[in-house]
């Protein structure tokens, strides 16, 4: 931000205001350490084949008890579980810290295989921010559904893009991409759907450890994405979008899911550790920007008329006498 001398109080308040914006409070929704007592329960699951809109019933499932919300075994649909590969917990001592009495999930089927925590996303209205462990399942194991595995155990399809975790019905997933070439290189694909538009997405580089565990926190704050693997590079995208709002919770389903949904021919095979969720207060930047609004504070005042003041007949046409090139 330019200030000059005259205007120095008004910048220093315009900047005292931005760094309260990006203080946003975050709230703990749940935190999950996978290492609950496991025991059958009725648990309620979409009465539909469909995420939206067919209600709930009861069924009796396995989950892994936590006070936040039970980790249910199987798919969230009814009769979404059977027991070739289910979702299951370890032992002690294969859980994200090593230790002998820390266990973890592991997701290694396909649909019906995956686990899911119900109604949590319910919490989240616009900025949200997830955090877990990761752990590649190896070793290969026969095809439970008749596909093959390339080029490790962990992927069922090349090219394809196993779903790590999903927040309600399309509002946002993280899923594993490989390189497709076979060198058993992934890196990590974020995807939210705002509330209009496509679907935006954001990439890691491929930083995928894929022989230990990994940590992955990926979050929407004021409008832009952001994802960081293994406490590497953040990978933003200034994409100023809103997360699409969610259903009616009556009627439809808002949880985490961990493993494919909608019956996706394509599913992880890994170990799921310390998931942490947040609901993060909307800030500045998640309802978008007026055009006017030049220094994307989110107001339009005397500062962004002074910086059109300051631009008025500058021009950046290449080539042209005095001109000038703002990308450099
Ligand atoms: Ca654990
Ligand atoms: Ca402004």
């Amino acid at each position: 931000m330019k200030c000059k001398k005259t205007k120095i109080m008004v910048c220093l308040l315009t900047v005292f205001f931005v760094s309260l914006q990006i203080q946003a409070a975050e709230t703990l929704i749940g935190e999950w350490n996978m290492d609950g007592a496991v025991v059958t329960k009725t648990v309620s699951v979409l009465n539909s084949n469909n995420g939206q809109g067919g209600g709930f019933i009861n069924e009796s499932r396995t989950v892994i008890e936590s006070s936040y919300g039970d980790v249910v075994f199987g798919g969230p649909r009814a009769a979404s579980y059977y027991a070739i590969y289910p979702a299951s917990q370890t032992a002690g001592g294969l859980g994200a810290s090593g230790e002998a009495g820390d266990k973890s999930l592991l997701v290694r089927g396909g649909e019906k295989e995956s686990a899911f925590i119900g109604g949590v996303m319910y919490e989240v209205e616009s900025g949200f921010k997830i955090e877990l462990n990761f752990k590649l399942f190896e070793p290969r194991e026969p095809a439970n559904v008749g596909v093959t595995y390339y080029p490790n155990g962990w992927i069922t399809v090349p090219n394809s893009k196993p779903i790590l975790v999903t927040g309600g019905i399309n509002r946002f997933k993280i899923e594993l991409v490989t390189d497709g070439e076979g060198s058993g290189t992934a890196k990590l694909n974020l995807v939210c759907w705002p509330a209009s538009g496509s679907a935006v997405s954001l990439e890691t580089d491929f930083a995928v450890n894929v022989d230990n565990w990994n940590h992955v926190a990926a979050w929407l704050e004021g409008g832009n994405l952001y994802i960081q693997l293994n406490n590497g590079t953040v990978f933003s995208n200034s994409a100023g979008i809103s997360l699409k709002a969610s259903f009616d919770p009556a009627l439809s389903y808002n949880g985490l899911t961990f493993g494919a949904w909608n019956g996706a021919s394509v599913w992880p095979r890994a170990y799921l550790d310390n998931l942490k969720l947040y609901s993060i207060e909307p800030i500045c930047g998640d309802w978008g920007y007026l055009k006017g609004d030049l220094d994307k504070d989110c107001k339009i005042d005397f500062i962004d008329i002074d910086l059109f003041i300051q631009q008025w007949l500058s021009c950046t046409e290449p080539g042209v006498t005095d001109c000038v090139n703002v990308n450099q």
